[in-house]
């Protein structure tokens, strides 16, 4: 059983005008669907709407849960404590968070709707898969119903040295929540370091390794941390990179660009924390400094997200008065140096975007992993293309064929994005390979593998007899 914040389906219109439910499938439902279909398991999760969740239904062999949260709780629960409180936090206060004893009420209450919603439908002995850090008072909430169950939890985004993490006034629940799980699964190595540490610090557990030990009234328990770095369908991104119609439509996006000799690529949700100012202040202080050639193009793809909560208003403005400065500055008719979509695309249009470029700026002043340099790597078929990538993702410490950046120092994210348009085409092959053998060896399917083979070999001697003597009357799991 999967337990998301979010299901994999849209809400979209019916042919009869009625709304319905059509699958949305991203790489977390790639990677999971094979072993979901073969165990008949339950994907639990909220539309991503208020007001009334779709019923339980079926949709390319997904059994899906819906949950229904109201507008205070999208408001409080979603916006505000997800949103406000625990991203800005994590992502190492690059905006201030803000702690509301409210929003926390609702992370609570609509955690334990969560953990309800799983005790409820999860089999015998069923494999629960909890995912990221709007439920991460889940795992505990729901070993205190289903003792029988083995519990895992991947956290998505980075997690935060002690001495931020501490700011938070509930860091023992969170703490606490975590540690239901048998085993819980990080990006990188330092998010996983960094949450034994806040084990030690903010509850004064004992840890070993990658081991923690709690105590509980039956006995002590052993919780495993350790690094499960995610991935991408690398096959399908690569294949589709190969269809006609898109290498077609790379080469017509260049067309309508006006065959610049440079074209640089950011891809991003308009989030703060991937560094578009940062990008776009390097950018416009080359063509100031006439660095990169006459006709530079950059392409910067922002998609909508999180349009209600309020850091994300100030960005989007921050970024539209930038953009417009630059190409005011710089820009000709018939000429503008930086091509600003506000908008989302389907999977083909990114695929023929990254295609397009010559190189790819990801610069996040922290970010968890970012798919979007795989995803650019994937469909590098052609080996050409270089990667500007920031250190401060957990991308960076598997690519090591990109130009590594601190995209805070502006002058050092100058020279590297001079470097890498200037690399030669041998060199940057080179780099293109290693990275693609990299991505195309570590997929999605391998990662989502390892963390549940990881999980199965935790011992647990409820949930194999409870497996061995099925109860009468439980569904799915
Ligand atoms: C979180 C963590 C971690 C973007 N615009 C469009 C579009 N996208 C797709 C990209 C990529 C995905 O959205 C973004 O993934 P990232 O990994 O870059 O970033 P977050 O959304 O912040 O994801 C992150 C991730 O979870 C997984 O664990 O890597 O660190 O923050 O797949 O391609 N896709 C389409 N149209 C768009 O306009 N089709």
């Amino acid at each position: 059983m999967v337990v998301a914040s979010r299901l994999p389906v849209d809400r979209v219109e019916g042919p009869d005008g009625k709304q319905e439910w059509r699958p949305s499938p991203g790489g977390l439902v790639t990677a999971l669907e094979p072993v979901m279909r073969e165990t008949g398991g339950a994907w639990i999760g909220w539309s991503g709407d208020a007001g009334p969740a779709p019923g339980p239904f079926e949709a390319d062999g997904l059994h899906l849960v819906g949950l229904a949260l109201s507008e205070a709780e999208v408001r409080h629960f979603y916006e505000g404590f997800c949103n406000a409180t625990l991203w800005p936090l994590y992502h190492d206060v690059i905006a201030t968070p803000q702690f509301h004893r409210r929003w926390w009420d609702a992370y609570v209450l609509v955690n334990h709707r969560f953990a309800e919603a799983a005790a409820d439908q999860a089999a015998p002995g069923a494999t629960v898969w909890v995912h990221d850090y709007q439920l991460q008072l889940v795992p505990r909430m729901l070993r205190e119903q289903r003792r029988d169950v083995r519990i895992g939890f991947f956290n998505h985004i980075p997690f935060p040295g002690y001495e931020i993490f501490a700011q938070l006034p509930w860091r023992r629940q969170v703490i606490e929540g975590l540690l239901g799980a048998d085993l819980l699964g990080f990006q990188r190595r330092a998010d996983a370091a960094n949450f034994l540490r806040a084990c030690r610090r903010a509850v004064g557990l004992t840890t070993r390794g990658s081991t923690v030990r709690v105590s509980e009234p039956g006995g002590t328990r052993e919780v495993q941390a350790a690094a499960f770095p995610i991935s991408i369908d690398a096959a399908a991104l690569t294949e589709t990179a190969r269809r006609d119609d898109v290498r077609k439509r790379a080469r017509e996006i260049r067309e309508a660009l006006g065959e610049p000799d440079l074209v640089l690529l950011g891809v991003d949700r308009l989030d703060y924390t991937k560094g578009i100012l940062h990008r776009l202040r390097a950018y416009g202080e080359l063509l100031d400094d006439g660095r990169l050639g006459p006709r530079a193009v950059l392409i910067q793809v922002a998609s909508p997200s999180r349009e209600r909560v309020e850091a994300y208003q100030t960005l989007r403005d921050e970024v539209e008065v930038t953009v417009g400065r630059i190409n005011g500055q710089h820009g000709e008719v018939g000429y503008s140096p930086v091509h600003y979509l506000y908008q989302t695309y389907p999977r083909e249009e990114m695929a023929a975007l990254y295609l397009a470029a010559d190189v790819m700026l990801v610069t996040p002043l922290r970010d968890g992993m970012n798919l979007v340099a795989k995803e650019y790597v994937a469909t590098r078929y052609d080996e050409a293309g270089t990667l500007v990538l920031s250190e401060f993702t957990g991308a960076a410490d598997e690519l090591p064929g990109a130009f590594g950046v601190n995209p805070h120092d502006i002058e050092g994210l100058k020279n590297t994005i001079v470097r890498a348009a200037d690399t030669s085409p041998q060199e940057a092959r080179r780099r293109m390979r290693a990275m693609r053998r990299r991505v195309s060896e570590h997929d999605v399917a391998r990662w989502a593998a390892s963390f549940l083979d990881t999980l199965g070999q935790v011992p647990s001697r409820e949930a194999d007899a409870a497996r061995e003597a099925p109860a009468a009357g439980s569904a799915g799991g």
